[in-house]
């Protein structure tokens, strides 16, 4: 049996200005809430492009690269660190592929998206990934450590 806090990762996730616009934010928390992971870090921010055009470095040399900078910047962004067992890549999965047109349905992007361009959120793809975009986003005083108190039993 895998017991709760055997694989305990962080990851980050913002919902993008398209998401924040729909009035998507409150039902992509809750799909993070009722799956079972644990939200320590939350702020809604206007993006700086210093901080996006760091956020998306791996991108720099792309042809889609300063549209995705302008879009990141154009409005409110809420970003979040979650926690949990797996969580970087269960989140990820929750979020569906990134061109919501081949999404599966049941995804975020895949029930709510029709645009690569505007596919409502963003979730790092990998641990060392989500380490440097939490200290991206996130001085260590705006986590917050906390467990539900019924961890070690409730599933
Ligand atoms: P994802 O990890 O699923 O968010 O996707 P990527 O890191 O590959 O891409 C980051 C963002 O770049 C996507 F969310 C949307 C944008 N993008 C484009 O606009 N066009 C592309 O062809 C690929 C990505």
């Amino acid at each position: 049996v895998k017991l709760a806090g055997s694989n305990l990762e962080r990851t980050f996730l913002a919902v993008k200005p398209d998401g924040v616009q729909r009035g998507l934010v409150g039902e992509i928390i809750r799909r993070y809430e009722a799956k079972g992971f644990t939200l320590v870090g939350l702020k809604l921010m206007q993006v700086s492009r210093e901080l996006a055009e760091q956020h998306y470095d791996v991108h720099k040399e792309r042809p889609f690269f300063s549209g995705l900078v302008d879009f990141i910047t154009s409005g409110a962004v809420v970003a979040m660190v979650w926690e949990g067992d797996g969580v970087v890549a269960s989140a990820r999965k929750i979020i569906g592929a990134t061109n919501p047109l081949t999404s599966e349905p049941g995804t975020i992007r895949g029930d709510y998206g029709v645009s690569i361009g505007r596919n409502l959120i963003h979730g790092s793809d990998a641990p060392e990934t989500a380490q440097r975009e939490i200290s991206l986003w996130f001085k260590d005083e705006e986590l917050v450590n906390w467990q539900p108190s019924v961890i070690s039993w409730l599933y």
